[in-house]
């Protein structure tokens, strides 16, 4: 009985002092101690053998014994994060991965860009530029000077704090700081956000999107204007859709014009969209004005160029049958998710 007890005092410190890194040092502790053919099993097959009056005695002390083994053991199992994770062997490698969450492009991206690689085939450059403007770069330099009655036409958001500093109203502004520059021919594209002040509903926005497009260089005539946005309508709504151009005014291009296509949700029969018309405007365009290159040093004798702009939310729209402009802005997860991922 007392060679019984020190035993058992000796498997206590021996117990108290093991260690398992992993989960498979914790289950080997389990089958050495307290497995089926375990120490503490054959410990308590020595209770045959204690006589009967001391019996009770060492059932106490098996006891405590075996309480102090399972706590060892639940303790080693929580330093090795309960037997999981930790050891190799208990990663079900079978499991299928989580799938990585793909977001979707903006439709006003996927219009823009769509917009913008048919114009880069043709050799156009992009660029960008600052959506606040001072008034020489979204007005003056294009031939809006101060008080003219054009300026009426935008509804222009002024920075409190600096008067003389706006909310650009076109991309048109980036168009002037390129020319400045320099550097000719030019050939480039601005896409970007422009503002207006405007009371915000389904079908009018404070803000909305455009890509202007200019080409620079001598001999650039009305026919090239034509020529390349045809090809523009042609990659963009299909071989058989057709243009016409209708005269128009805007300060920074003379001569000017509008320009539209046959309606490509009615094919040209008459439809909501085209008013039963038959056609569409989508841009509007022109020879760029003499005063708007004199007032970026490039000389009007030598040179003489094509712009034009166009928006990007009525395609959109168009395209994607959304019918509310505030869609675009709202950042519904459950409106953008509905759109690709591709370019
Ligand atoms: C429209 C019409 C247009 C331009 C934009 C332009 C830019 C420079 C010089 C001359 Cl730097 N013109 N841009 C020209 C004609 C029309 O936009 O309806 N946009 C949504």
């Amino acid at each position: 009985m007392e060679e019984l007890i020190s035993k058992i005092e000796k498997y206590k410190t021996e117990i108290a002092g093991s260690e398992a890194s992993d989960a498979k040092g914790v289950e080997e502790f389990r089958i050495k101690w307290l497995g089926t053919k375990g120490i503490i099993k054959e410990v308590m097959g020595e209770m045959k053998n204690v006589p009967a009056d001391k019996k009770k005695e060492f059932g106490q002390v098996l006891n405590e014994f075996k309480l102090f083994t399972e706590s060892k053991y639940e303790s080693l199992k929580e330093a090795t994060g309960n037997g999981q994770l930790s050891s190799a062997s208990a990663i079900d490698l079978s499991l299928p991965g989580d799938p990585m969450p793909l977001g979707s492009r903006h439709p006003i991206t996927l219009m823009r860009n769509r917009i913008v690689s048919i114009f880069q085939r043709l050799g156009f450059a992009v660029a960008e530029g600052p959506e606040i403007e001072d008034d020489w770069h979204n007005f003056g330099a294009l031939n809006l000077p101060p008080h003219h009655p054009a300026r009426d036409m935008q509804d222009t958001f002024y920075i409190q704090q600096n008067p003389d500093w706006v909310l650009r109203t076109h991309t048109s502004s980036v168009q002037i700081r390129e020319m400045d520059k320099g550097k000719l021919p030019i050939r480039m594209l601005m896409p970007g956000r422009v503002y207006r002040n405007e009371t915000v509903s389904a079908r009018s926005h404070c803000f909305f999107h455009q890509v202007e497009g200019l080409y620079i260089d001598e001999n650039v005539s009305f026919a090239d204007l034509k020529q390349t946005l045809y090809f523009f309508v042609k990659e963009m709504y299909g071989k058989d859709v057709k243009v016409r151009f209708r005269p128009s005014y805007f300060p920074f291009t003379e001569p000017s014009a509008e320009m539209d296509v046959t309606c490509f949700i009615c094919g040209g029969t008459g439809c909501n969209i085209c008013k039963k018309t038959g056609w569409v405007e989508i841009l509007g365009c022109g020879m760029v004005h003499p005063n708007v290159l004199s007032n970026c040093n490039i000389d009007p004798n030598k040179y003489t160029g094509f712009a034009f702009g166009m928006g990007i939310e009525r395609p959109a729209m168009l395209k994607y049958g959304v019918n509310d402009l505030r869609l675009f802005s709202e950042n519904d997860v459950r409106f953008l998710r509905q759109f690709t991922s591709a370019i």
